[in-house]
């Protein structure tokens, strides 16, 4: 089977806006400086580049401060977008936001009607399995009501808890092989990898758990050597990005593109 949870033709991106400022964040660490934050979004797409994707940057959309987080929107399975409920407040309108674009790049689009939530952080796929851990902006009925499009598209859903105080289920972990994920300690031990092999991140770094796997490459944010010492002993080809400015609006890699292939 090919491996469609980690190689990709294509990635969505959106340019951060200066209001990111106005980000939203669990604890106030200061705000990003928006010409720090583009910089380090030019090297994400660098990156995405150079792993051998196509990449259409969007511009950047100044009513949502939180736009340049594109991966919460929607979910990309086989080329078709599904258009998520983002579940914070000021982020709802991003999902009506995107639609055009992803319109224009996805072979299909559908719908997610609910009245529920669901972000894109909270989803991570595996070649045949959608896990889906609820959380503060992903609830029981955007599950519910998701799950009859995810299995239309061949994949089982799985639905988790990510566990409390964590923003998403992808805060603390993510696919870096087709049957491994790297994952922090707390989350590694919930029991929500049954049937997959689990990779750890180092004492220390749980915030390393925010990593992609674009084809050959994992990338990993900057400052956390021991899990990239670790991925690489491991044989992974690893890219080390810096995510200082998103962290700051409690963003990371994962957040930032929208993967597919068409
Ligand atoms: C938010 O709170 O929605 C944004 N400031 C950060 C979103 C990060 N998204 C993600 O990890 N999937």
């Amino acid at each position: 089977m090919e491996n469609r949870s980690f190689e990709f033709s294509h990635a969505l991106c959106r340019l951060p806006a200066t209001s990111v400022t106005d980000g939203l964040r669990a604890s106030d660490h200061g705000d990003p400086d928006p010409i720090a934050f583009a910089a380090e979004h030019a090297a994400y797409i660098s990156a995405l580049r150079l792993a051998g994707c196509v990449v259409n940057v969007l511009p950047a959309d100044e009513s949502f401060p939180d736009s340049v987080f594109i991966e919460d929107p929607a979910l990309v399975l086989n080329g078709t977008a599904i258009i998520l409920r983002p579940g914070a407040a000021s982020r709802l309108g991003e999902a009506a936001a995107l639609r055009p674009a992803l319109l224009e790049n996805m072979n299909d689009v559908i719908d997610l009607s609910t009245d529920g939530y669901v972000d894109g952080g909270d989803i991570l796929c595996t070649d045949d399995r959608v896990l889906l851990g609820l959380s503060a902006r992903t609830n029981l009925q955007g599950a519910q009501d998701l799950r009859p499009i995810v299995e239309g598209l061949g994949y089982k859903l799985v639905v988790l808890q990510t566990p409390p105080e964590i923003l998403h289920f992808k805060t603390e972990s993510s696919l870096i092989d087709a049957q491994t994920v790297l994952a922090t300690p707390a989350l590694a031990t919930s029991g929500a990898f049954n049937g997959l092999n689990v990779i750890e991140t180092a004492v220390g770094e749980d915030a390393a758990a925010n990593a992609i796997r674009v084809n050959a490459d994992v990338f990993l944010s900057a400052g956390y050597p021991k899990t990239a010492d670790m991925l690489e002993s491991a044989g992974y080809s690893v890219r080390i990005l810096n995510t200082r400015q998103a962290a700051l609006v409690d963003g990371g890699l994962s957040c930032m593109s929208l993967r597919y292939s068409r």
